[in-house]
């Protein structure tokens, strides 16, 4: 019993042996080869195509975006290329009863989910129309607020504990994100509750120009789901598969009622911050950037798949061109959208009777609009 004690009383190696069982996991290499046969996820062949299909379609958005918003034609955008397998492989695993709680660098997984493409873009641009979601459509608009969606996935999965809903409340945030309060309090309170909740951690190296290692002393992000007491995993975030499989698993103990999972997924962004003028130059070096370049998640997607027969370049362009043909239609139909008016936010804000003093403001400006 003396040498369990020497245990129990050694933080230090306590630390240390927490921190060392956080491996990364790899299903898929750099190079496109199965490194863990065991674990490769349950998907057929058309299932795999369609998640490949939807990272090229995705990297695709996000050049056009990228692209409107230099022309003006867009609002607030933030770059998604190297994300890819984290966001979309994540949510991947969901259904559509399940409710999605993004951050603001995850429009590809509810457009995935099913938010019209001309919504996001009205919601880049901060029209209201945008965020008027239809009601059978189980998302959040994007938070912009750093990890408030991870309080509001406890809250949405506390709900779906409460009805008996077979649905889990997945929500994303970033390495930045897991230093803010609301962070801990949604992994804990969810913990607490034994509630179906998958908390994503994409860590992709940078809160705008901090560097991960400035953001906490913990080896990794993942461990800290271990203080809220729930199954928490280091996977690469470049690994479309490795990151199915964690999430599905993630989402399958949730459903059956074994509560919540925090997943830290390692990836990187390509591109700035977001289209708002940071330029990456000044706080890493090109030398990073290609590192992770040769890890990109679409080149060993499309090895795997080239090898067993299921994707060609004809597919691949098949899938741009119909990405570029979208976004051409969605932005028409963003561009069709009525000009917003001041009195609609505070008739959308008040639903029954204005307060004497908005109604006052209201009246000025009604007046004002009709000229
Ligand atoms: C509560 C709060 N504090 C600060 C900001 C300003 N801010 C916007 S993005 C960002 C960095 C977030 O980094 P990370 O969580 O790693 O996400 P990433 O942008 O890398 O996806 C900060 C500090 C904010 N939006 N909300
Ligand atoms: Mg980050």
């Amino acid at each position: 019993m003396a040498a369990n004690k020497k245990t129990q009383f050694d933080p230090v190696q306590t630390l240390q042996e927490v921190e060392e069982k956080f491996e990364m996991l790899q299903i898929l290499n750099e190079k496109g080869e199965i490194v863990n046969e065991d674990l490769m996820p349950d998907l057929t062949d058309e299932e795999l195509v369609e998640l490949m299909e939807r990272m090229v379609y995705v990297r695709v958005l996000d050049q056009r975006s990228i692209s409107l918003n230099r022309q003006g034609r867009l609002g607030f955008y933030a770059p998604t290329a190297g994300q890819e397998a984290s966001q979309l492989a994540s949510h991947f695993a969901t259904t559509k009863e399940d409710f999605i709680l993004p951050g603001y660098r995850d429009v590809p997984q509810i457009v995935f989910h099913g938010l019209p493409l001309h919504q996001a873009f009205l919601w880049s641009r901060g029209h209201y129309l945008g965020s008027d979601l239809p009601e059978d459509l189980n998302i959040f608009i994007p938070q912009i607020i750093i990890g408030a969606q991870y309080i509001q996935a406890a809250g949405v999965a506390m709900g779906y504990q409460k009805s008996g809903k077979e649905a889990i409340a997945l929500t994303y945030t970033g390495d930045g994100g897991t230093s803010q309060g609301d962070f801990y309090e949604g992994i804990n309170f969810a913990g607490a509750f034994n509630l179906p909740a998958v908390f994503i951690v994409q860590n992709n190296q940078f809160a705008i120009s901090t560097p991960r290692e400035l953001q906490t002393r913990g080896k990794t992000l993942a461990q800290k789901g271990i203080a809220a007491g729930i199954p928490s995993i280091l996977v690469d975030g470049m690994d479309a598969l490795a990151v199915y499989k964690v999430t599905k698993d993630a989402r399958d103990r949730a459903i059956a009622g074994e509560g919540p999972t925090l997943i830290e997924t390692m990836t990187y962004r390509y591109g700035p911050h977001t289209m708002a003028g940071d330029d990456p130059t000044r706080y890493r070096t090109s030398d990073t950037d290609d590192e992770w370049e040769k890890k990109d998640p679409l080149v060993r997607f499309r090895i795997f798949l080239e090898g067993k027969g299921l994707w060609t370049e004809e597919k691949e362009n098949e899938v741009i061109e119909r990405a570029k043909e979208d976004v051409k239609e969605a932005i028409k139909k963003a561009d069709a959208a009525p000009k917003q008016k001041v009195t609609d936010f505070l008739e959308i804000m008040y639903k029954g009777e204005m307060p004497y003093n908005v109604k006052e403001q209201y009246d000025i400006y009604k007046a004002k609009e009709s000229k």
